[in-house]
């Protein structure tokens, strides 16, 4: 049998749940005729087979253990059914809803494969949505988006995305691009017949400031990425600070929960743990580590203690962003061994703890705080998160309403297309002829083209879909 492809027609089904013991499961179908086949292994096939689009059909999938042998019932199901072109997929299409038992999926996926269906491949589904019209490529990456989305911020920029919000932003700069791009060619054709066109310099760009204006709102498109990729893969924040200076208990009090352990004794922490925590919509994996002792110090550090250690300052250079925990109650007098001697890159934060014991910070970028009560946490959360937002670069606000990029993908597009512009403007700065710089117009209206997926290839595609889970 030859591999399955993206691009054949057949009929298919994946599980579109999550796999495991769950209440329901749903196996989703899509293909022509993928009623006709369902109805061969279902209880009332007459009624299913006239079922019209976006109805219900209550009953019972059945299959044959072996040619020939009696059916046997698999599961009682509901099967919604989609009629082409109304459908996701934009072909006729069937959701099985039925018990989520990790037997009954298997059974019945078997039972499908029976009756004629294969196995989608990942993102097989969206896929078919998109070469059917369904989809433009910024809403299927989305789709995709929401499905990994880990804060509701992510959610709720993805969703943006889903309802179109890049796309009409990336066409209404294609159509400003293409009619400056017409008006060109236009300028082309008279300029071999020696005529100028009414209202318009004879030589030169005709709408030099429209493609200014293109241009700018490519390079703040460009620069919504870097939040945008915040809240979708997060950052890392290392708790880092001398023995007993109150990481655990910061670590504890950020997620909430007694994850670590907290004793009174330093050199508690001697592996290093991992939680992630939203904070202010970014997925922050925190990371609490040994304490972090200078050689050769009293009390010095174990085998197991000392390889903790050096994972501490593994991890401190990794790190988005570093919480620097301080014992406020024993002062600075411990940190001087510890604290790092040059400035890394990351946000460091020098934090003041057991502020509900301790003396005043001295004068300096100190946070007081007390891991303990809770006070200062709140403040705390809200610089980490400027300080990453920040860090990630601007178009916080624009993402809030306007339009935001939401993969790699369309970053590089954007920035091939205002690489493109600029081309154009340097050309047409140098007084070069028409016929140079339209080839740059063009190179930009494609990039664009590719962003909603007008301009693609078979290769592009498969890559884009093949990350896409299967039954999505
Ligand atoms: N009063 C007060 N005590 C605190 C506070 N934070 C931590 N402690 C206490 O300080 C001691 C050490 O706390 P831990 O959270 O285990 O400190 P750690 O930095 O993780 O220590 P190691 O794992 O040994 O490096 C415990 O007895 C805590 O109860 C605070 O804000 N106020
Ligand atoms: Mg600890």
């Amino acid at each position: 049998m030859p591999k399955p492809c993206y691009g054949d027609e057949n009929p298919i089904a994946a599980l579109a749940t999550a796999p495991g013991e769950s209440a329901l499961a749903l196996i989703r179908c899509s293909g022509a005729g993928c009623v006709e086949l369902l109805s061969k292994v279902f209880s009332r096939p007459v009624k299913l087979r006239s079922a019209g689009g976006n109805s219900v059909v209550h009953g019972w999938i059945q299959g044959p253990r072996n040619e020939g042998s009696p059916l046997f019932l698999v599961d009682e199901v509901l099967i919604s059914v989609y009629r082409a072109p109304r459908s996701y997929t934009g072909e006729e299409g069937a959701d099985i809803s039925c018990h989520g038992g990790i037997a009954t999926v298997r059974a019945l996926m078997d039972v499908l494969r029976t009756a004629g269906f294969r196995d989608s491949l990942p993102g097989e589904f969206s896929f078919r949505g998109f070469m059917n019209g369904k989809l433009d490529l910024t809403r299927s990456e989305s789709v995709m988006e929401l499905v990994q989305a880990r804060t509701d911020e992510g959610r709720r920029h993805a969703v943006a995305r889903l309802s179109g919000r890049l796309r009409e932003e990336v066409s209404a700069l294609k159509g400003s691009l293409l009619e400056i791009l017409a008006e060109t060619e236009l300028h082309l054709d008279y300029d071999e017949t020696e005529l100028s066109l009414p209202g318009e310099a004879e030589e030169g760009l005709p709408g030099r400031e429209r493609v200014e204006g293109v241009l700018k709102r490519l390079r703040t498109l460009a620069g919504t990425w870097g939040r945008e990729r915040l809240y979708q893969e997060g950052a890392l924040a290392v708790i880092a600070g001398r023995p007993n200076a109150g990481k655990s208990s910061l670590f504890n009090a950020l997620l909430g929960e007694d994850r670590s352990i907290v004793t009174e004794i330093p050199g508690t922490t001697r592996d290093w743990i991992e939680a992630t925590v939203s904070i202010g919509g970014i997925p922050l994996r925190l990371a609490d580590t040994a304490g972090l002792r200078g050689a050769g110090e009293s009390g010095a550090a174990d085998q197991v203690e000392r390889i903790g250690i050096q994972k501490s300052r593994e991890l401190l250079e990794q790190a988005d962003l570093v919480l620097y925990v301080i014992d406020g109650s024993r002062g600075l007098r411990d940190d001087k061994d510890a604290l790092p001697t040059a400035p890394g890159t990351a946000p460091f934060f020098l934090l003041w703890n057991k502020a509900d014991i301790a003396p005043d910070p001295p004068p300096g970028a100190f946070l007081p705080l007390s891991a303990k009560t809770g006070q200062g946490l709140a403040e705390l959360c809200g610089a980490i998160a400027g300080a990453l937002e920040r860090r990630a670069g601007p178009g916080g606000e624009l993402s809030r309403d306007g339009a935001a990029l939401g993969t790699e993908r369309q970053k590089e597009l954007v920035d091939r297309a205002a690489a493109a512009l600029e081309e154009t403007l340097n050309l047409a700065n140098r007084g070069e002829a028409l016929e140079l710089i339209a080839p740059c117009l063009r190179e930009a209206v494609d990039a664009l083209g590719e962003i909603t997926g007008e301009v693609s290839t078979a290769e592009i595609l498969e890559t884009i879909f093949s990350k896409f889970c299967v039954g999505k």
